[in-house]
Formats: C-alpha cells, sequence, structure tokens
C-alpha cells in the first residue's frame, strides 16, 4: 500500500472520451490553396493559441505577445507584409483539433504535438517543429518525490484531449506502477485542481507546467520534476491536403532559423542589404528572384527578421533568461550549437 492510497477516487473517464472524439473527426482534406484563398478574402489569418505564460500573452489592450503568437505574427507578415493580420484565439487542448479541422482556424500555434496518429488518422500536417518539449510532473514539494515511478498510486491531473493522457498511462504501464488520472478540460480548473489538493500533481508538457506554476498560489510550494515522460516536438498545425499553406508555413519558420544562423538580426538586417553573398541577396529579396519564382513577396524573410528579429532573439524575448519562464535553449538551439534547429537551404 502506497503512500497515495488516501487518494480519492474520483475518476474522470480515461483517454478514451477525447480519443473518440477526435478519431471521428477525419474530415474531407482541404483543397491546395484554399487557406491562403480564405485568408486573403477576409484579410485576417485566424489562430489558435493556448494560455502558458511566456508563449502565449493576451496582454492588457489585447495585443498578444509571446513566443507561438510571434509566429503568427510571421505569418501575417508573410502574407499581408504587416504583423497584425492576425486573430488569436484560445479554446481548450480537447476542442482545437476538432475546431482547426471544421475550419475555424487557418492554423494551430497552441503547442500542438506532432505525431502519427495526428498527421495519418486525423489528416493534419505539421509545420516545422517550434520548440522541443517534453512531458513532465508538476508536484508538490512536501510529497518530497523526486521522479516519475515514486508517485506510485498517487492522484495526477491531465489535460483532455493532450498527448498526456496516453504518455502518462504509458509510463505507469511501463513502469508497473499504479495511478489515478483525473482528466481535467478546462486549463483554469487544471491548474485550480492542484491548489486544493484535489491532485498530488499535474502532467503536461514540461514549459506549459513551468508556466502554470507561475499562477499556482503558491509557487514555491511545487516543484518541477527534471525528468521527462515523452517528446513532445510542438509544431504549427494545419489541415491536411493545402500544401500551398504548409509551405508558407515552413518557409515563415525557415525564415526565422535560417536568419539566426546567418548571424543576421533585428538590428543589424539593414547592414546585410548590402551583402555581397548571393545566398542573402536570395534570401533578403535584394535579389527579387526567389520570390518571385515562389509566389510570396521577395521581402518576407527581411521583413520578418526586421519586424521580429530570428529565432533566437523571439526566444530570447519571450521565454529565454531573464524572462519568466528564464529557459535554456536546449534542444531549441541551432544544430550547429547543439541544439536541433536547422533551415533547409533558401535557394
Ligand atoms: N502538446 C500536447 C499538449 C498541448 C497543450 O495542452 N498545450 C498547452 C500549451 S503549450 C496548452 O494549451 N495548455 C492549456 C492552455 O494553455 O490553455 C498536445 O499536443 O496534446
Amino acid at each position: 500500500m502506497s503512500f497515495f492510497s488516501h487518494i480519492n477516487h474520483r475518476i474522470a473517464p480515461l483517454a478514451g472520451i477525447a480519443i473518440l472524439a477526435a478519431s471521428t473527426l477525419l474530415a474531407p482534406a482541404a483543397k491546395a490553396g484554399e487557406t491562403l484563398d480564405k485568408i486573403k478574402s477576409r484579410g485576417l489569418i485566424k489562430v489558435g493559441v493556448g494560455t502558458t505564460p511566456g508563449f502565449f500573452n493576451p496582454g492588457s489592450d489585447g495585443k498578444w505577445t509571446g513566443f507561438f503568437i510571434d509566429f503568427g505574427r510571421a505569418l501575417s507578415i508573410t502574407v499581408f507584409g504587416t504583423p497584425d493580420k492576425v486573430e488569436f484565439t484560445n479554446s481548450s487542448p480537447q476542442q482545437r483539433l476538432p475546431a482547426l479541422q471544421a475550419g475555424e482556424y487557418d492554423i494551430l500555434l497552441s503547442g500542438v504535438t506532432q505525431t502519427v496518429t495526428r498527421a495519418f488518422k486525423l489528416g493534419f500536417h505539421f509545420g516545422p517543429v517550434l520548440f522541443y518539449d517534453g512531458q513532465g510532473l508538476l508536484v508538490r514539494k512536501d510529497l518530497g518525490v523526486t521522479k516519475g515511478v515514486d508517485l506510485d498510486g498517487a492522484t495526477i491531473g491531465v489535460q483532455s484531449g493532450t498527448t498526456g493522457e496516453l504518455n502518462i498511462a504509458d509510463f505507469f504501464r511501463k513502469t508497473g506502477k499504479s495511478f489515478t488520472p483525473v482528466t481535467i478540460e478546462d486549463t483554469g480548473e487544471f491548474v485550480k485542481a492542484l491548489d486544493s489538493g484535489r491532485v498530488d500533481a499535474l502532467t503536461q508538457d514540461s514549459t506549459d507546467l513551468a508556466g502554470k506554476r507561475t499562477q499556482l498560489k503558491k509557487p514555491d510550494d511545487y516543484v518541477l520534476l527534471p525528468e521527462r515522460l515523452s517528446k513532445e516536438p510542438l509544431a504549427p498545425a494545419i489541415r491536411g491536403g493545402d500544401d500551398q499553406w504548409l509551405e508558407i508555413v515552413n518557409w515563415t519558420v525557415y525564415a526565422t532559423i535560417q536568419a539566426e544562423e546567418l548571424g543576421i538580426t533585428k538590428d543589424n538586417v539593414d547592414s546585410f542589404l548590402t551583402s555581397k553573398d548571393p545566398s542573402i541577396q536570395r534570401f533578403l529579396g535584394v535579389d527579387p528572384s526567389l520570390g518571385e519564382a515562389i509566389g510570396l513577396d521577395p521581402k518576407f524573410a527581411y521583413n520578418i527578421i526586421k519586424t521580429l528579429g530570428n529565432y533566437g532573439e523571439i526566444f530570447e524575448r519571450n521565454i529565454g533568461k531573464g524572462t519568466t519562464l528564464n529557459l535554456d535553449r536546449g534542444y531549441n538551439n541551432l544544430w550547429t550549437n547543439g541544439g536541433l534547429l536547422y533551415s533547409p537551404p533558401f535557394r
């Protein structure tokens, strides 16, 4: 009998409902060009987002900022040449993918994990990974827990419709330990469940937990365990079938990574406009042939960098050292610095 056998057994039904709901939503694929046509006719990109501080901050005047938000702004720059033709709306993780499928969003930048089920079974496409994350555990300090297996018998809160549901079940099956899941859809309730002692721990993407920890009544009473239970490559998600939109998303993200690889920043980008290097001339649109060939504004990369900076600047400004989340680049560094970020060539 473990320490956690006091647990209440108000078990929300396991992942079943969310999986069932999600697996019935495979709708006809989008047609190539459809998304951009819709965006242009409404004059706005509709983006689904979350609420993790640092990644998504609504802002007092309704003007969103944040790491994922900046990629929504970058898309607006690629399509419209300006960062503000974009509308950010939050809904619960469970509702987002169905809403994307139904055409309520053009893209999700809400920390969606790229998985094979979501690609093949549910019919979504994913752009480049924006953030390499892993599932974590946020626990009450007074439990004295240091590893996931120490949570044998614990009650653990998990958000419905997330990859976290299956991951946490897999983890306990694999380790031969037991736990009681409390599946919660609403983000506010999810955080409250830990505050109120309804659960012993929360499991989610670790960065999301780092953000949620700051929203607890007494953040210092909780610890994010160092262990990661899964790989959570968080990528832009779009409806399958619209290759043109996928490529716009791909190269918008790559522009921020390529800029960092070249050492081009918000502040120094203008000095590169006179570069003699033909690849830099093509990248920044000084030589317009590349942009013309791909049907985008030849200056789209320049405009993104000039407005938002490169990937590293976007990272540092929103979630890096000195910010609330204070994150290291880790895997989210350039391949040349020991990370996983790599841009295919702009040629
Ligand atoms: N990566 C997981 C979890 C997605 C998720 O829950 N993302 C976080 C943001 S990184 C979130 O939306 N949390 C709830 C919220 O912010 O409202 C998945 O794709 O299923």
